[in-house]
């Protein structure tokens, strides 16, 4: 998979995506990521990608010119053709079932935003897909940009190291519900490591039992209650 980034603060994202799993990933050969300045698109003398919005109001807007030439040019590197992602807080909401959508995608480009949005030609002029990752507001879509590359590149074969825990633990379909062909979605079960007591703290004595089936038994209900407890709505209830 490729993915590439338009941003105006590559630098901000480039650390984030060198750390951890996604570095490894990238580093294994697994994911091609590329962050491209914004910026560098522009054909204004003084490299503007913004200007105040016509009919007056707050704030600054992103200008279709360094961002329709962005997104064709990086189009242009490769001859996948990509899924193009408009990161702003109007868009379809990200979920795990969205995510593994976009997984199986073998090219994604994230445009990112800042300022009070974009100019609205951006929607209408370039086949964008318009996402966000929550009800709330971030000043530019970076953060919603590396959420998205996290999410979907730990999905990518052999990007986790062992491949069952990317669909054993929350928000994935639990294996059983998998085999029965469910749609039910669940938080992950309480997971322990050494030592075995901390401050008067003890793990639950089954895990320590060697008895596998218990085990996997006593996980299931316990992320079957967790999920009850904390996020019915989950399981298409309230
Ligand atoms: Cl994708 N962008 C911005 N700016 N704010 C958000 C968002 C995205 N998702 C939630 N809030």
């Amino acid at each position: 998979m490729r993915i590439d980034i338009l941003t105006l603060f590559p630098e901000a994202c480039e650390p984030f995506l060198s750390a951890s799993i996604l570095g490894r990933a990238r580093q294994a050969g697994h994911v091609t990521i590329v962050c491209h300045n914004i910026r560098d698109y522009s054909t204004d003398p003084h490299k503007k990608v913004d200007d105040r919005p016509f009919g007056g109001g707050p704030g600054m807007v992103m200008m279709c010119q360094p961002i329709f030439d962005a997104v064709e040019t990086v189009e242009k590197i490769d001859s996948t053709p990509a899924r193009r992602l408009l990161l702003c807080p109007q868009g379809r909401k990200l979920d795990q079932r969205f995510v593994e959508d976009l997984a199986r995608s073998p090219r994604l480009m994230l445009i990112a935003g800042h300022y009070e949005g974009f100019d609205d030609r951006v929607r209408d002029g370039l086949a964008v897909e318009e996402v966000s990752i929550g009800d709330y507001v971030l000043s530019g879509g970076e953060a919603a940009a590396m959420v998205i590359a996290d999410a979907v590149v730990r999905l990518m074969p052999g990007a986790l190291g062992h491949d069952e825990s990317a669909v054993e633990e929350s928000f994935s379909v639990p294996a059983s519900a998998r085999d029965a062909g469910e749609q039910a979605v669940c938080l992950e079960y309480p997971q322990y490591t050494r030592p075995r007591e901390f401050r008067g703290m003890a793990v639950p004595d089954i895990l320590l039992s060697g008895d596998h089936a218990r085990i996997r038994a006593w996980r299931a209900e316990q992320a079957m209650k967790r999920t009850q407890d904390r996020r019915p709505d989950l399981l298409g209830g309230s």
